[in-house]
């Protein structure tokens, strides 16, 4: 480091940065799942430290403290800038929490990035109190446009790759530039977090206390419903695998750490590098258990049997419907006697198997959901649930509702589909009807019962136990 930079960096140490999540949705009927910690939010967090920022974190997802605490935050904490994590559902929210932070020091920057920044970064800007929206990857843009403001130069925090904001004549969009080599992103700033209040637990894995973690970006795919491709590209890179088992190291010695749930939307799609990991795993002899996502095309026996000896326990694979006819309209590119074998081959290399279905997808009649219902019984998961299809701003599903009227507004930029049979209210029964049918038989309730502990099993039934609620998360 030149002594240039040093000095630069004493001088930003006195910037402070509040990163944060905002407060859940207010008609959060969708969304019942866990609360996990905001990986994305770590990682532009741990960035920005990195760059010598004084940086704090609020996962207020978590926390729910309302706009008057928020305030006094901004308050005491007198930050530079504030940046805030917003997708679809919490849009009105960050408007919202963007206004209080004005409200409370008038001066500081609002930058927003995640989801909904990277689709629509127009909708963040129309609100004066939001002054930056960062479209794709935050790291590297947040890292260099609180830089350029910090040293109050406006022409290079104008020019940011990835980042939109209101320039002299009219809204300026910077095309993101992804981050070549992951491995020069720091590891997430968990430290800046109150882990504690986190219940640090993952369903199917005894292994506690578990933690999430993220090693790729990107989707080679194109389901209907699903718009990732638009923030990450149709490519996958990811993290060398040696970077990951540093990454796990660290974790178990910092925190204790057995079990990790990997929130990739394709854990295996980078085959070889699975692959390379898993071997690194036996061959470290870490004592860890771990749980993935991925698709039912993407394992073959040799791999499964490989992850197996790595500590899988369990895989979430998004089977979304049962009929074939559907698969097809959402552009999910498998079949149902694909996702049969894959379950079969899981279950004889002793990995449990976790799936998720979508009711409610556009041209998807009441009998096609019967036929998903019947499929789920046939391939005979550990778990299932039955989640209702909400359209996602961007993707294609969304447009195409759009364009055929043919849906129901549930809040400022998500959408149901409604047809002549069914709407969002009257599939809300359907789904209890189905989860009934799948889990409250005498087999299922045992099975549980058996994996869980009897305390467990209660307490979970107790507080629902629902993790997520479109299957596309
Ligand atoms: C894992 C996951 C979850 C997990 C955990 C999320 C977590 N704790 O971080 C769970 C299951 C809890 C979940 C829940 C939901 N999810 Co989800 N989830 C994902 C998934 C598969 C990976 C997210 C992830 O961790 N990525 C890795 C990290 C590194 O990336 P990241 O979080 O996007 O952060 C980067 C950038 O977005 C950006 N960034 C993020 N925040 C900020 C803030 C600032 C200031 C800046 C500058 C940049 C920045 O920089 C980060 C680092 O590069 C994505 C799909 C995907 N591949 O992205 C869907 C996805 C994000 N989920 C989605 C949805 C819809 C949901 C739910 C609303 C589902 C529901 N119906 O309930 C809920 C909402 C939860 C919430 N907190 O808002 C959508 C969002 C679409 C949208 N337009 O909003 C996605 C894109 C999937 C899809 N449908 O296409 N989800």
């Amino acid at each position: 480091m030149t002594p240039n930079q040093n000095s630069n960096n004493e001088a930003l140490k006195a910037k402070t940065i509040l990163v944060m999540t905002t407060a859940p949705p207010e008609k959060d009927t969708w969304y019942h799942g866990k609360r996990l910690p905001p990986i994305g939010l770590m990682y532009v967090a741990s960035a920005l430290e990195k760059a010598g920022f004084n940086v704090k974190m609020l996962d207020n997802y978590l926390m729910n403290k309302p706009l008057s605490e928020v305030k006094q935050l901004i308050t005491d904490l007198n930050p530079m800038m504030v940046g805030m994590t917003c997708g679809s559902a919490t849009y009105a929210r960050c408007v919202e929490t963007a206004k209080a932070v004005k409200e409370a020091k008038p001066s500081c920057i609002v930058t927003v990035g995640g989801w909904h920044a990277s689709y629509l970064p127009e909708t963040l800007l129309s609100h004066p109190e939001i002054d930056y929206a960062v479209m794709g990857e935050g790291e590297r843009a947040i890292t260099q446009l609180a830089t350029a403001l910090a040293a109050g130069d406006l022409n290079q925090a104008q020019s940011v790759a990835g980042v939109a904001c209101r320039g002299k004549n009219g809204n300026i969009q910077n095309p993101p530039k992804f981050i070549e080599n992951m491995d020069e992103i720091p590891y997430p700033a968990r430290h800046l977090l109150p882990l504690e209040l986190y219940d640090r637990t993952i369903e199917f894995l005894d292994a506690k206390p578990a933690d999430v973690m993220s090693i790729s970006r990107g989707c080679v795919f194109n389901c209907g419903f699903c718009e990732t491709r638009k923030l990450w590209g149709n490519i996958c890179r990811g993290f060398s695998p040696q970077r990951v088992i540093g990454e796990i190291e660290d974790l178990q010695a910092k925190y204790g750490t057995k079990g990790i749930y990997f929130i990739n939307d394709n854990f295996t799609l980078r085959k070889e590098k699975t692959k390379e990991l898993c071997r690194l795993m036996i061959e470290k002899k870490l004592d860890l258990e771990w749980v993935c996502d991925t698709r039912v095309d993407l394992v073959d026996e040799e791999l499964l049997e490989l992850m197996s000896k790595a500590g899988c326990k369990v895989i979430w694979f998004g089977v979304e419907s049962g009929s074939e006819k559907v698969l097809q309209r959402i552009g999910r590119n498998t079949k149902p006697e694909q996702v049969e074998a894959t379950f079969k081959l899981c279950k004889k290399h002793g990995i449990k198997t976790a799936c998720s279905f979508m009711i409610g997808l556009p041209d998807e009649t009441l009998a096609d959901m019967e036929v998903s219902l019947k499929f789920a019984k046939k391939i005979d998961p550990d778990y299932c649930m039955f989640n209702i299809f909400i359209a996602y701003p961007d993707s294609r599903l969304y447009n195409e509702m759009l364009q055929s009227g043919k849906y129901t507004q549930l809040d400022d930029y998500l959408l149901s589909v409604k047809t002549d049979e069914y709407d969002f209210e009257s599939l809300k029964a359907v789904q209890w009807r189905f989860f009934k049918s799948f889990h409250m038989t005498p087999r299922q309730i045992l099975k549980r019962m058996k994996r869980e502990g009897p305390l467990t099993f209660a307490k979970r039934r107790l507080t629902g136990g629902v993790r997520k609620a479109n299957g596309t998360a």
